[in-house]
């Protein structure tokens, strides 16, 4: 088989890079190792920033988003029994997050390209990329029985933090950097109203918890829960009793429950791997970085990545311009770390990090701060709607 650009990848990342480049003509064709129905079902992130939300509706992909998903002009912050609201809107001229779940997205995405006649191989296997000094590197696999052969310009890769392409990079080329928090996330979906009509971000003694939502009718919950922690451990009614504690507030507020429809435990961390291009090989999104999900960015960096890249291929494409791909790894590195510090900010605020009282009360000083001064709340704001990408 051949093309000109192989994606490892059908995540955000590999999905958005197909139709930016379908957009300019440019072939593709999407590898990926799950099948259609996993990954169109698979629950992960759940909030959009505006950019992102601008860029699939550019593209044309934005008809069901709009129709189905909420808009949220705030969210709360909430620590020792009171609620604070930070207005994103007001703070950001405007700006709004968009609530949509990944694999909804994802779901769209992948109908949109194959309504358009785009390649996505799914169930591969064996994946291993080959010649990535030549000019026209080779991506070998298994689908349906038979090895294939995929040459391409280029290789971008897609596939997540703990996929083939990162680790394909010679020894010594790539520098990561990371962080493991001593704690994971144990979240769940469940078939209940949303108890309040925006986002909550809870700092309690014991622990972390976030209220969000997928829809009139469906919530998500997250709760800090030890890093080794097992799921046998948290039977549904251990969880609400826990999520109910630390999202308490004085006054008649009531968290509503409901059937327990999904629940996992992820870890939390931040990692970078630098650079995010060797040769014909292009890093996006978790293949290139994670960062802890407090942010909510996990899934907009994965957009602003191949934003990035798909400019850079478009202009090598039309004009045989390299500049823009020679600075893809810098120009999305300076993104990458922005987000990262918002991302093991927000965490170090709201989870509980040790039993250190010094620690606790710098944590409650901070959450002060960011709910009393505009200047500190508007910080926040701009970061967590989405600051404007610096590339076109
Ligand atoms: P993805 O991981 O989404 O996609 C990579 C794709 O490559 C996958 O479909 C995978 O199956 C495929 N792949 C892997 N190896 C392959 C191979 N060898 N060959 C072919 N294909 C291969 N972010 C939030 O903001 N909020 C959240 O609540 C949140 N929850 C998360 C929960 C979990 C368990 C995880 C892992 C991430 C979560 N994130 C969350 C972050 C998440 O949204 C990611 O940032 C986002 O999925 C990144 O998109 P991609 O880079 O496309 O990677
Ligand atoms: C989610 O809705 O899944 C979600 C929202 C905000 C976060 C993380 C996850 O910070």
């Amino acid at each position: 088989m051949d093309t000109q650009v192989a994606i490892v990848g059908a995540g955000p990342a590999g999905l958005v890079l197909s139709h930016l480049l379908g957009r300019h003509g440019i072939d593709c064709v999407v590898l990926e190792d799950r099948s259609q129905a996993y990954v169109e079902s698979r629950i992960r992130a759940g909030v959009l920033e505006h950019a992102t939300v601008e860029l699939l509706c550019a593209l044309g992909l934005g008809d069901r988003l709009m129709r189905e998903r909420l808009v949220h002009h705030g969210l709360e912050l909430l620590f020792q029994g009171t609620a604070h609201r930070i207005a994103l809107s007001e703070l950001t001229g405007g700006k709004t997050i968009t609530i949509y779940g990944q694999h909804e997205l994802v779901k769209d995405l992948i109908k949109a390209r194959l309504d358009k006649g785009g390649e996505i191989l799914f169930e591969v296997s064996d994946v291993a990329v080959h010649g990535l000094d030549e000019n026209r590197p080779v991506v070998r696999f298994g689908h349906s029985g038979a090895a294939k052969e995929l040459t391409a310009d280029f290789i971008a890769g897609c596939d997540g933090f703990h996929g083939v392409c990162r680790p394909s990079i010679p020894m010594g080329v790539l520098r990561s950097y990371e962080r493991v928090y001593p704690f994971s996330w144990l979240g769940i979906l469940a078939q209940a109203p949303p108890s309040s009509a925006e986002l909550i971000y809870a700092w309690h003694e014991r622990g972390f918890a976030l209220h969000s939502m997928r829809s009139a009718d469906i919530t998500r919950l997250y709760l800090q829960v030890a890093p080794d922690e097992a799921l046998e451990a948290w039977p549904d009614d251990r969880i609400w009793t826990e999520l109910r504690t630390r999202l308490a507030r004085a006054g008649d507020w009531e968290l509503t429950t409901g059937p327990v429809l999904e629940k996992g435990i992820a870890p939390m961390r931040s990692f970078v791997a630098e650079p995010m291009q060797y040769k014909r090989l292009f890093l996006a999104g978790d293949a290139a970085h994670i960062v802890p999900a407090t942010g909510a960015k996990g899934l907009n960096l994965a957009v602003a990545d191949v934003t990035a890249l798909a400019a850079g291929l478009t202009a090598w494409y039309a004009s045989g311009r390299t500049d823009l791909l020679d600075s893809y790894s810098t120009t999305c590195l300076q993104r990458v770390w922005r987000v990262q510090h918002f991302s093991w900010w927000m965490t170090s605020m709201l989870h509980r990090l040790s039993n250190d009282a010094f620690d606790e009360q710098l944590q409650l000083s901070q959450l002060r701060y960011v709910t009393s001064s505009t200047a500190a709340a508007t910080s926040l704001a701009e970061n967590y709607v989405g600051l404007p990408y610096t590339f076109d």
